[in-house]
Parts: structure tokens; sequence; C-alpha cells
């Protein structure tokens, strides 16, 4: 039989997260080790994730990868450190239907394909590397047959972007900083069972679809290097924060969830205006979004909606239930009506399972 022809497969599927603490700031940038810990949630598999499959064959020749059809370059140093570190700990693979086998050795040389696809547009600036970094990571995984647990993935998937650490785990997730130089500790864990906190529903308002100027990964290191409102919040602002925000999750404390969901988002953004040259990435309608919630919040005796916003306009909104997230769609709808004067002009309503 000719060797060349037998190609072994892998398919994972893997959400997007979306931080209500915030992650923005690196102590090391090669190994992407960050300067304060985070929490996310997981959005339900069916909005804005990433499908990657996965082939190893003796045919190919070397590493290739196409994005939504598209082939895409793999040189970067981060998809390098994630193939290197996902190889050094292959295993055997059998497939005895087949009659091939791969030994741990032969993985060094064998080459692979990679297809990965977004269910959203990749230009609407939600495209967060999140989803795709951690499918790689888990697709790749399975392939070579990888002993490793979620956790000790999610340090390989870190690499490759920070914020994919914890998109290997479904409902509450935290990225724990650590305190090795090598990183080692520096992975996520899951704060609660995916189904703790499925009351929760999350929308999407999509303010502007452009593409936005500052990557994270520039903004963050101007931050860095100039902010010192970033130094303040990193040693004495999100340490108390992280065991408040755990609290509230595990209580299902939805008034002290979204306090601080909302007071992180601010201050996150407070850290880009403080950096020099200020970042601005939410414009004058995500403004006006944080004004109404806040506004119906105060009438209400008690938060309903918590608002977050990541390095853009967009507006991530998380309603306590579903009877409020359709009074929020309707709200959002007469206040801020699609293809105005304002740019808000879609809606995805991620109805996640958390
Ligand atoms: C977060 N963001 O915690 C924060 C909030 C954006 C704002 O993680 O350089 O794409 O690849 O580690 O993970 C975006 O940063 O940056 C991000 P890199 P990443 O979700």
């Amino acid at each position: 039989a000719d060797s060349k022809k037998w190609v072994v497969m892998a398919t994972a599927q893997t959400p997007t997260n979306i931080a209500v603490i915030k992650y923005w700031g690196k102590r090391d940038e090669t190994l992407i080790l960050p300067v304060n810990d985070s929490i996310s949630v997981t959005l339900d598999p069916s909005h804005l994730c990433t499908t990657t499959t996965v082939a190893v064959s003796p045919g190919f020749e070397q590493d290739r990868m196409w994005l939504n059809g598209k082939e895409i370059s793999l040189s970067g140093g981060r998809f390098q450190s994630c193939l290197r570190e996902i190889r050094s700990r292959a295993c055997d693979v059998e497939d005895k239907e087949k009659g091939i086998k791969i030994e741990k050795k032969d993985w060094e040389k064998l080459h692979v394909h990679i297809a990965s696809y977004n269910n959203f547009p990749t230009a609407a600036g939600l495209a967060s590397s999140a989803a795709g970094l951690a499918c790689l990571v888990f697709s790749l995984a399975k392939l070579m047959n990888l002993k490793e647990n979620p956790s000790q993935l999610s340090a390989i998937a870190r690499q490759g972007s920070g914020s994919a650490c914890r998109s290997l785990f479904g409902g509450f997730v935290k990225w724990i900083m650590g305190k090795d130089e090598n990183g080692s500790d520096s992975l996520a864990v899951q704060l609660v069972e995916e189904e703790h906190w499925n009351e929760l529903v999350i929308i999407i308002a999509v303010v502007s679809a452009r593409q936005k100027e500052t990557s994270s990964t520039s903004g963050m290191r101007e931050s860095v290097e100039t902010s010192l409102l970033l130094q303040h919040r990193a040693k004495e602002i999100v340490p108390k924060r992280m065991v408040k925000m755990e609290e509230a999750i595990k209580n299902r404390d939805f008034s002290s969830f979204a306090q601080l969901t909302c007071a992180d988002s601010n201050q996150f953004h407070a850290v880009c205006l403080d950096t020099s040259p200020p970042i601005f990435y939410m414009n004058d309608t995500s403004h006006r979004i944080i004004s109404y919630v806040e506004k119906w919040n105060r009438s209400e005796g008690s938060p309903q909606v918590a608002y977050t916003f990541d390095a853009g306009p967009n507006a991530v909104l998380i309603a306590r239930n579903r009877q409020v997230a359709a009074q929020l769609l309707q709200r959002l709808l007469f206040f801020f009506p699609p293809n105005s004067d304002t740019d808000l002009n879609s809606y995805v309503l991620g109805d996640k399972s958390i």
C-alpha cells in the first residue's frame, strides 16, 4: 500500500469567551504571562465559535493552515510556540481498522494541515483570537493523542493568545496569572460547573463592524509602558475584585456580579485613556448604551443588566434572566434602531448555556 495515501483527522469546536474581569497587560510578552488574574464567561457554541479540522499525512510536505478557506501563514512565533509545545507532548496513535500506526517519535517529522472556520464575520470586530487559538490547540491535542488535562492545554493555548486559555472550558472560567517565570502555573480553571447560572442571557450589540484601530497586543503593551493606573489596578484593585467576583458567581448574586462587571469594564477603558497616547475603544454609541443601562438599573432599584466592552465599541450586555433579555432587546431596538443615524446596526443574541 502507498503509505503516502493515508490521512488521519480530528475536529473540534470552541466558543469565544467574554471577560467580566479583564486581562490587560503582560509581564512576559513571549510566554504571554498577564499582570493580573481574569474571569470570563464562555458563550454557547452555537454563537461566535470556531470549528477546526486538523489532518496529518505522510504526503504533507509542510505545516499549512487555512482560515475561512483562505491560506494564512503559520510562520508567526505564537503559532510556532503552540505547534512546538503540542508536538513535544504527542503520543502514539493507532487506527487498527485502517492499519495505521503513528509512533510518538514520528510526530516530529509529520506535517499537519489545519482548516479553521468562524461562524461569525471575522471583520465584525468580534473576532477575538480566543476561540481560534483554543480550537487550534484542542484539535491538535486530539489528533496527537495528548494526555494533558484541559488546564494543562490552556497553558499551551495561552501562548497563542492570552484570552484563548479561557476558552478551553465552558461556563465561568478563571485565568490564574501564576508566579512561575516559565509560565507553567499561568493557566485556566473552571470556576463553577457549566449549568451553574444558566438563567443569564448575553446579548451582543454590534455598534460598529469596523476593525479596531489599535490591536489588543500593541494596546496592552503601550498601557504597561505608560499607564500608572494599570499598575494600581493590577496590584491593588483586581486581586480584591477577583475574590468578590468569585463569590458573586458562586452565589448567583446578580447585583454584585453586575456592579463588578460594569466597574471592571469601565476601569479597563480608563486604563486605555490613561495610556500615552490614549487609546479609545468605545464610541458615542457605546457611551449612550452605558448611560441607558445605568439609568434603567437605577430606576429598577437593583441591577437588571450588566454591560462590558472589550477592545472595540461593541456592547456585551448580560441580562439577569430571559424576561429582562426580551425587554432589553425591545428597548435597544427602540432607542438604537438599526440603520439609523447611530451606527448600531445588528444584534447577535447569545442565548448561552452556562
Ligand atoms: C480580555 N481582552 O480579558 C481582554 C479585555 C480585550 C479586552 O484578552 O496579545 O487577544 O493575544 O494575549 O488575548 C484581548 O487580548 O491578546 C483580550 P494577546 P488578546 O478578554
